[in-house]
């Protein structure tokens, strides 16, 4: 294809109904416009009304305002590409695309129903336009963002359906790609039509297919002769040179000057106007308006660190307390105590195989008693991580301390203390099984106290003995030798003591879910920068 103009700058080459398109603006707006409305204030801190008040106005202006202004820019600028039937038009609309989008041939006339192609990303902008009812329509990436190219039937048709659709098409198009070829340019129809457009104001080009080698300087000079002849000089004009019979789609080097103009039509001359023609002020109001709205969702996240660090520290006291009570022994007294003590004569004095379903009996009460004790310790663990929490929060000045107060539980959960007991008693009882791995002599004293004690009396003995009953360690050491006992004592009563410090800690984890909520993470401002920062390169 040859131009025989060079074509105008094109951001003003298209006029008429529909203005100029920015996808990327009102996709920038939209982004933004659903980050407004995900944005929730949920601490009450000072000024969070007057935050909310000026997230609800921005969030009309957006509704009522620069979005509905933005969308009627953004729709997509209408190429028509009309003409006599047979000169070319579904060649060249296919070529330009490099796929087949509309069925050319040699049946006069061929094109019946319109063919509209737009680019996938602009199918939102084209819902509900009142030509879609009339048109094949299909997505296609060849055509540049903002503009949709129409496939016309002919113009000058003998049929009265296609005559009317081309004319109705042509009313609603912001530019003109009229085709017609060397052999038919004398026409009075391409004239008449031109005259039409050029009336109205309408944007066109022209182009003019299958010109012979042969005629080319002469056509070229009298359609431009012409062309002035009736003040459309400016009027873009591409001449196809004549390939001889032709089936199929033109060589893509052939149309590569329509193809870059299409894509100057479509390009930053038009985006430029929209942004002039789009309240500049509105965008640049928006800037401190989200800032503001920014600030605020900074302010929670902050708010949010700090009761988080308050609640965490509170129970750092509790934590440890309940671990050093633990190291103490404290949970072996009393009841544990009592009931070593109840099974005198089978758990005191000399452990053989005599008497051994008794003490096995025995030993089995005691484990029951050690559990029990555990369970309490653990679920005291928790009460006092609560208790710390609780107070913390009610004597803290923070902000949005009482809120969180407020959302605290009013007792601590306990559901995971049995599981945690189970746990920990199994770890015993792998702790008791190391014992029976050692050298033969190790082996056989551990069968001996088994013998005496039962198979699950070895774990039983650990644990009693490590939560503090003395009368416990000394038949471990009796049994297994002090070296050995020392071992599996000091790992169990690390486990249960590591247990209960995490039960006090679990009573921060249980408050600070309310502060968990997304609006509260450190980056929730930093989203709504991030739109504002997009918007400031487009604007
Ligand atoms: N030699 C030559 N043949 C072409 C050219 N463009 C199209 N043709 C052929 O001309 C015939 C008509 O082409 P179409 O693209 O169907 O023409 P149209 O303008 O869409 O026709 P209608 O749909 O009937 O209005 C087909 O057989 C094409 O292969 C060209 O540039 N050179
Ligand atoms: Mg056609």
């Amino acid at each position: 294809m040859i131009t025989a103009t060079a074509p105008e700058p094109l951001g003003a080459a298209v006029t008429g109904r529909l203005g100029p398109a920015s996808p990327t603006l009102l996709d920038a707006v939209t982004d933004l416009r659903r980050d407004v409305a995900a944005t929730e204030f949920v601490l009450p801190l000072p000024g969070v009304e007057e935050a909310e008040d000026s997230r609800r106005r921005l969030l009309d202006q957006l509704d009522d305002h620069l979005l509905p202004r933005l969308r009627e820019l953004s729709a997509p600028g209408f190429v028509v590409v009309a003409g006599s039937t047979g000169a070319g038009k579904s060649t060249l609309v296919n070529s330009l695309l490099g796929t087949e989008v509309s069925a050319a041939g040699v049946l006069r006339p061929t094109t019946r129903r319109p063919v509209l192609v737009h680019h996938p990303d602009d199918g939102d902008l084209l819902a509900g336009h009142p030509l879609l009812e009339i048109v094949e329509v299909v997505a296609h990436d060849g055509v540049p963002r903002g503009l949709v190219v129409v496939d016309a039937p002919d113009l000058d048709s003998l049929l009265e359906s296609n005559r009317s659709t081309a004319h109705r098409l042509l009313e609603s198009a912001d530019l003109w790609l009229f085709v017609t070829t060397a052999a038919r340019y004398g026409d009075a129809l391409p004239w008449s039509v031109l005259d039409r457009a050029h009336e109205r104001g309408t944007s066109m080009a022209m182009v003019l297919n299958r010109v012979p080698d042969a005629a080319l300087v002469e056509v070229r000079g009298d359609l431009l002769g012409r062309l002035r002849a009736r003040g459309m000089s400016s009027v873009p004009l591409f001449l196809v040179p004549d390939l001889g019979p032709h089936e199929g789609m033109l060589d893509a080097r052939h149309v590569a000057p329509v193809r870059r103009w299409l894509a100057m039509v479509a390009g930053p001359d038009r985006a430029r106007s929209v942004i002039a023609r789009t309240q500049r002020g509105a965008l640049r109001a928006l800037r401190p308006w989200v800032d503001e709205l920014a600030d605020g969702v900074q302010a929670q996240a902050d708010a949010r660190t700090a009761l988080e660090g308050l609640v965490r520290e509170s129970v750092d006291e509790p934590a440890h307390a309940a671990a050093d009570a633990v190291r103490s022994g404290g949970a072996g007294d009393g009841p544990v105590r009592s009931r070593w003590a109840a099974g005198q004569g089978v758990l005191d004095g000399r452990w053989g195989r005599r008497r051994r379903a008794a003490r096995r009996e025995a030993l089995g009460a005691v484990d029951a008693e050690v559990r029990g004790a555990v369970e309490v310790a653990l679920a005291t663990a928790r009460g006092r991580g609560h208790a710390a929490v609780r107070h913390a929060l009610g004597v803290s000045g923070l902000a949005g301390a009482a809120w969180l107060l407020d959302r605290l539980p009013s007792a601590p959960a306990q559901d995971d203390v049995a599981a945690q007991v189970e746990e920990w008693a199994g770890g015993a009882a792998a702790q008791a099984a190391l014992a029976d791995a050692g050298d033969r002599h190790a082996r056989r004293r551990y069968a001996r106290l088994a013998t005496s004690a039962g198979p699950d009396g070895v774990s039983t003995l650990v644990r009693a003995a490590a939560v503090g009953l003395p009368a416990a360690r000394r038949v471990l050491d009796d049994g297994l030798g002090s070296v050995v006992v020392e071992d599996l004592v000091r790992a169990t009563r690390d486990d249960l003591a590591a247990r209960a410090s995490a039960q006090a800690r679990a009573a921060a984890d249980e408050v600070l879910g309310p502060l968990g909520h997304a609006e509260l993470a450190d980056d929730a401002a930093s989203r709504l920068r991030l739109r504002l920062a997009v918007l400031k390169g487009l604007a």
